[in-house]
């Protein structure tokens, strides 16, 4: 054991130094780090940007000093704040690192992953290394036992596009398994297809323009734009909060009734000030059909629209009045138990929808959970009822808190990226395509599942999939020990895996879980260009380098190419061109793609200035097309029709998702709900206010503007607190049958009885690699099950999970999320 007591301890102390120095000494190293920086007038400004935002840097002494948002962007996010500390934070991955035990032992050592104690090699023998193992696999076993398919949050910027990289360049050297769907939208984008004939979610939407001069109902349901709209999958313009003013102003001068349906009042609710509906968790389903049931009862809905533009609507109605199925009538009376919602309170929200032009927005959380699929269907089917899909500021959307959309797209072509495959024509060098019977491609979220259950035969989406047995998995661009659920289980299926090959900038709990860690730089790193605006397509933006690489970190880029050139494959992998010439030729293909439409000025111009505009969009109102001529314009779907009832779906035989919509309970529901008895608490955990998903995480300053004891707050109603013993700042142990954590409390009106929210994208630190230790600082995913959806989508169920709490008591472990690994060095 090389490792000695004292040098692990020194490991945990420096891990933990925010929490354990306290704010008193930050706030001088704050200080001191801003003399450091000089003033205002000192060094030099250059433009780049990133999801929070396009911004201008000061660059001072060789180091970034100050960051402020570009003068473009109105509505900059405060997470603009952040950006410093993604760059220097004690937990940058430094040097290329491989897990001690691995190292030593030879046998992959599966028991001991985790346990974070890592060994510092030079870059040749971590390539080295990364590459034996790729060999290794592709000649003992074969592509299935490859898994380099995850994909993510890669920062922005269209060249350096991380996992890209990886691709292009593991997939030179050999097939692999890959997945389909995201984490994101799983349920929704396999479910809407069937329905409105496309994902919907990724498309964009009805201009928030023709929204703010018809709607007089919106209806955000599940629905946070102005917590959700601060990063965009590009770099974002945050264009749509000039509407969410004007909408605040409608909604203060009584023009427009917004109403948001949610469990918790959230940020755009507190922000707008407009009608709170509260609705038990996981419980729209019921609601929007009792909904239904009104129209129908009262003889409100659309026939017109029902006649004209739909398919099915005949076969839905018996299961609504009671006649077919589970022969429950779907009145508001059955509704109120399970949603929590008045029987009459149902019927007035019925006839509001109607009365007037009304527009649906619903959000992404509430299809991130059992039967996810249902409440996007079911949304599409209230739509069609209330007869205004393809009107203006009327209809349904399922995307106007994501990207910007709803902001006019201006149509011009952006620039695109680098190559994720090989090139045609190429094939790789284990140029083997059997599979052995196990499949290619997986639902994303069932990647554990694999390792657990080898060989199973699950069902998706009208296919039959079988699970692969695979040894080995790259990552790049993404966190897997953020974004999948269930720790625990993930432990266990991590000690069957042979090799973890992580590209990294931030020692994540990826990188503790991985065999090789190599240390990429960040965005700010590298030059590159990206999209400004991902659906407006506003313009172009120059991401000038900012500083040289870190410690001993390289781009992705850079990392591929000196893989690729252990096999040989480096000149087709870079195509012969370097950083600045493949920037130049994305830029070059950019402007003949726009020639006699937009005249681009010359590379060095827009390099120089930093930003190029293209200026507004048209107007538009989505499915409009349809409306005017359904035969013309018909929908993706199979029919062209909206689908209420489908066929397909129907053929399918499942269980959890048939031929309509209906209301499934959960497998875990709070508020009376299956589980409730045992662990009382519903956990949502949604998307962070303060970071994206686990970026930035690492940013302690910043980080210290939100966490309680130096750990994740977790958001408790002041009376559930009281119940049971816990004030505002304590540290809490939140826990069910799958987990623990610690977090501290926050208290606040906001969160129902019941309701608790953790944020996605708390960094796990788990005490040590033993299944069931606890979390020390309040990943969510600590407690989250691993479930799918339905056999349709087979998308992650994040957001059906219960949980019990208590104050905590007893020695209060350090943090050990932060200050990447313990190593000899
Ligand atoms: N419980 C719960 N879980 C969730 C969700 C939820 O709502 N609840 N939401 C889900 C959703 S919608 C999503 S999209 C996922 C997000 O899951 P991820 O996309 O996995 O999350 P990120 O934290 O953005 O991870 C990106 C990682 O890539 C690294 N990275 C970024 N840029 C580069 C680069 O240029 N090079 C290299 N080498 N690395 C880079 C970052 O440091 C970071 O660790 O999480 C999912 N998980
Ligand atoms: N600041 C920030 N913005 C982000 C991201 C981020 O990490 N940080 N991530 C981006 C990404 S990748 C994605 S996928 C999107 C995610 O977008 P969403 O999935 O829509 O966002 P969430 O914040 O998880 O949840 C939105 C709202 O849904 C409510 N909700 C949850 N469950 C239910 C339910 O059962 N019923 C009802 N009626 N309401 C419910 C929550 O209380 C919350 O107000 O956000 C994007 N924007
Ligand atoms: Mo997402």
């Amino acid at each position: 054991m090389s490792l000695s007591r004292r040098k692990f301890l020194k490991g945990l102390a420096t891990t933990s130094a925010a929490s354990v120095i306290g704010p008193g000494l930050l706030m001088s190293a704050a200080k001191a780090a801003t003399e450091a920086a000089g003033d205002q007038a000192s060094g030099i400004w250059k433009v780049s940007g990133s999801h929070w935002g396009a911004f201008r840097a000061r660059i001072y002494n060789g180091k970034v000093a100050e960051i402020k948002p570009l003068e473009l962007d109105k509505h900059p996010t405060e997470m603009i704040n952040g950006i410093k500390g993604i760059i220097y934070n004690p937990s940058r991955v430094r040097y290329p690192m491989v897990r001690l035990d691995w190292l030593k032992k030879h046998k992959y050592s599966g028991e001991t992953r985790g346990n974070n104690r890592f060994v510092r090699v030079t870059w040749d023998e971590a390539l080295d290394l990364f590459y034996q193992e790729l060999e290794r696999v592709q000649k003992d076993y074969g592509p299935w036992a490859l898994h380099a398919g995850q994909t993510g949050w890669r920062q922005t910027g269209q060249f350096h596009s991380c996992t890209s990289h990886m691709q292009r360049a593991v997939g030179m050297h050999g097939n692999y398994i890959t997945k389909v769907g995201d984490y994101s939208t799983g349920a929704g984008q396999t479910i809407l297809p069937y329905v409105l004939g496309s994902t919907e979610v990724y498309a964009q939407g009805t201009s928030w323009s023709e929204i703010l001069d018809n709607s007089k109902n919106i209806i955000l349901w599940a629905c946070d734009p102005n917590k959700n709209l601060q990063v965009g999958w590009n770099c974002e313009t945050h264009e749509s909060f000039a509407y969410l003013e004007l909408l605040k102003e409608k909604v203060a001068e009584g023009i427009i009734n917004v109403v948001s349906v949610d469990p918790v009042k959230n940020k755009t609710q507190r922000y707008l000030a407009n009608e709170h509906l509260y609705i038990n968790p996981q419980t729209d389903v019921a609601f929007m059909l009792a909904l239904a049931h009104t129209l129908y009862k009262e003889d409100l809905y659309d026939k017109n629209f029902i006649k004209t533009y739909c398919l099915g609507f005949e076969d839905f109605v018996p299961y609504l009045v009671g006649e077919s199925k589970d022969k429950i009538e779907k009145t508001p009376e059955w509704a109120a138990e399970i949603c929590g919602i008045s029987a009459d309170k149902i019927r007035e929200f019925a006839r509001m929808l109607v009365a007037e032009r009304t527009q649906l927005l619903f959000g992404w959380a509430v299809q991130r959970q059992q039967h996810g699929e249902q409440p996007y269907w079911m949304g599409a089917v209230l739509a069609a009822m209330i007869g205004q899909i393809g009107l203006p500021g009327g209809g349904v959307s399922y995307g106007h808190h994501y990207s910007s959309i709803g902001v006019p797209s201006t149509g011009f072509a952006a620039p695109g990226g680098f190559p994720r495959n090989v090139d045609q024509g190429q094939k790789p060098k284990w140029d083997n395509d059997d599979f052995k019977g196990y499949s290619r491609t997986i639902p994303v979220a069932r990647w554990v599942d694999c390792l657990l259950e080898p060989g199973k035969e699950i069902r998706y989406n009208g296919s039959k999939v079988k699970l692969p047995d695979y040894k080995m998995m790259v990552v790049s661009g993404n966190n897997p020990w953020h974004h999948h659920q269930d720790r625990n289980r993930m432990k266990k299926a991590f000690q069957k895996l042979q090799t973890v090959v992580t590209i990294e900038f931030a020692w994540t709990a990826t990188c503790r879980f991985s065999d090789i860690v190599l240390p990429a730089c960040t965005q700010f790193e590298r030059n590159d260009i990206d999209v400004y605006g991902s659906y407006s397509g506003r313009g172009l933006l120059a991401m000038h380098k900012l500083v040289d690489p870190l410690f001993q970190s390289k781009t992705d880029f850079e990392i591929f190419t000196e893989l690729s050139r252990r096999f040989g494959r480096h000149k087709e992998y870079t195509r012969g061109m370097d950083e600045m010439e493949w920037v130049r030729s994305l830029y070059a293909d950019c402007r003949n793609a726009n020639k006699g439409k937009f005249e681009m000025p010359e590379f060095d111009v827009f390099w120089e200035k930093g930003v190029l505009d293209f200026g507004g969009g048209k107007p538009w109102v989505r499915h409009a097309d349809f409306r005017e001529d359904p035969e013309i314009n018909a929908l993706g779907t199979p029919s062209g029709f909206v689908e209420i009832f489908s066929r397909k779906i129907d053929r399918f035989g499942y269980e959890q998702c048939q031929g309509h919509p209906m209301w499934f309970e959960k497998s875990e529901r709070s508020h009376g709900g299956p589980g409730s008895d045992k662990h009382p608490f519903w956990l949502q955990s949604c998307h962070p206010d303060k970071r994206l998903h686990s970026q930035m995480c690492e940013s302690d300053e910043f980080r210290e503007t939100y966490t309680v004891q130096g750990r994740e707050p977790i958001y408790i109603n002041p009376a559930d607190a009281a119940a049971k013993g816990i004030k505002n700042g304590d540290l809490v142990r939140v826990f069910n049958d799958r987990g623990q954590l610690l977090a501290g409390a926050v208290l606040s009106d906001s969160y129902a009885p019941g309701v608790v929210r953790i944020e996605e994208g708390a960094w796990y630190g788990p005490l040590n690699e033993k299944v069931g230790a606890i979390d020390t600082y309040g990943d969510p995913n600590t407690l989250t099950q691993d479930i799918a959806s339905s056999e349709l989508a087979q998308a992650t169920s994040a957001n059906t999970c219960n949980v019990d709490l208590e104050k905590f008591s007893g020695d209060v472990p350090p943090v050990t999320s932060f200050g990447g690994p313990l190593y000899d060095s």
